[in-house]
């Protein structure tokens, strides 16, 4: 009897992921609160917070239009940080009651799913490279892998060019820069796949026309880590020399206004650390390499994020100076933002320059491109939601996710040829 109680606990507990993943970080009744910001004083309150990694972790930084601050809290702490909230008369909203009860769902999707690759569940870095050797394989006349370089820990960090003509305008994706963004890696798999295999004449059209070159994964350490150790990991894993918090935002490691205007952190804590030089990362040096060295085969730019539904251009560094295109850039936007909303869903993108629509970034690797290598056309899209489920995006919304990016990207570039772009 005895037996059969511990056999039926174990099975339990087996269940509910308890005993899976012992060495998993977990995140039992931590809540995301949205907080509405009023002033520089409650803002400056809030933004020290972020740096106390054990007990908070910012999911959104504060967003110079809704001015509000998507921040997880550790329950230990909860006692403390309602304090705050009083002291400083700071408004807030549960957003995510429970995050483990998101992540524990999201992985309960995923062991329901058949063997073939498909997107309804988010898979792991070896299926994702598995599935892009499959891909390689059938379609050798119009692919060809190329790679950027090595992560921090080793891995190979590979891109898919897909090219059906010579001399076609080149447009560069680079997805997952952020580990735990991880609707963005499968949407960038879902796009090329339906690149290869549409029958949709302005999907074939847009195959065709353009050499796509596409990294699913670009931060294969952390992206890694997020799947194996912990959920919410962002950076990249290279240790400090001087302080126990490891990586750097691998997204403000480049050296386009690097760690200026405070659109970066200098503290090794911070999720935005900018890294201890501008491509101290060396994902973030071996890509800055690689397209340097490839500049002439690209014409457009675009970086793969979430959550927050924004198409952000430069610039980054400023919110008072726009660069000389940027009607045409708000065009672009406006197109897609659009053929967005139109779809069923109704999803509503903002769009405009990341400093003036979000907040200051320097560093990222879009203003780098926009920047230092002339590129006219360089966008971020920040893909669902806007902060019920944030990082953990139920895997049913991965393909209308993936339709959204599809629609916005064909009036996007549809609208950039009309401007006379390619
Ligand atoms: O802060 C970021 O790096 C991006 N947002 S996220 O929540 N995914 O971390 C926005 C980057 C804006 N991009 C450029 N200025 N190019
Ligand atoms: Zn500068
Ligand atoms: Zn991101």
């Amino acid at each position: 009897m005895r037996l059969l109680w511990l056999l039926f606990t174990v099975v339990a507990l087996t269940s509910a992921g308890v005993l899976q993943d012992s060495t998993k970080k977990r995140y039992d009744n931590f809540k995301v609160y949205k907080l509405n910001i009023q002033n520089k004083i409650q803002l400056a309150a809030i933004e020290k917070l972020g740096e106390l990694t054990q007990k908070y972790n910012v999911w959104r930084e504060y967003d110079r239009n809704t001015k509000q601050v998507d921040i997880m809290v550790n329950p230990e702490e909860m006692p403390y940080f309602q304090q705050l909230l009083r002291l400083n008369n700071i408004t807030s909203e549960v957003m995510v009651e429970n995050v483990q009860a998101l992540i524990d769902e999201e992985q309960v999707t995923a062991t329901a799913d058949s063997t073939a690759f498909g997107w309804t569940k988010y898979y792991e870095l070896e299926e994702i490279q598995a599935w892009l050797d499959e891909v390689l394989a059938k379609y050798p006349a119009v692919t060809e892998e190329f790679v950027v370089g090595t992560s921090y820990e080793g891995r190979t960090i590979r891109g898919i060019k897909i090219s059906h003509k010579s001399g076609n305008p080149g447009i560069f994706i680079e997805s997952n820069i952020h580990a735990r963004e991880w609707i963005t890696s499968a949407t960038a798999t879902w796009f090329i796949n339906e690149l290869l295999t549409s029958v949709d004449a302005e999907v074939r059209n847009l195959a065709d026309s353009y050499d796509w070159y596409i990294i699913p994964v670009f931060n294969v350490d952390g992206f890694e880590y997020s799947h194996r150790k912990d959920r919410m990991w962002r950076k990249t894993r290279q240790p400090h020399a001087t302080n126990a918090c490891i990586g750097a935002d691998a997204n403000r490691n480049f050296d386009s206004h690097w760690l200026e205007s405070n659109g970066a952190s200098d503290n090794p804590c911070s999720e935005t650390f900018a890294g201890d030089q501008p491509g101290s990362e060396p994902e973030a040096k071996a890509l800055a390499e690689f397209l340097t060295n490839n500049q002439d085969k690209f014409d457009a730019y675009f970086s793969f994020h979430s959550y927050g539904q924004y198409l952000l251009s430069p610039y980054g560094h400023t919110s008072t100076e726009f660069p000389e295109n940027y009607d045409d850039i708000l065009a672009m936007g406006k197109a897609f933002a659009d053929a967005i909303e139109a779809l069923p869903y109704g999803t509503a993108y903002r769009y405009g320059s990341t400093a003036f629509v979000l907040y200051v970034a320097t560093g990222t690797s879009v203003d780098w491109v926009f920047n230092e290598l002339d590129k006219k056309i360089g966008f971020t899209i920040e893909y669902r939601d806007t902060g019920r489920y944030g990082f953990i995006l139920p895997p049913v919304q991965i393909i209308p996710n993936c339709e959204e990016l599809l629609v916005g990207m064909l009036a996007l570039i549809e609208k950039s040829k009309e401007l006379g772009y390619f």
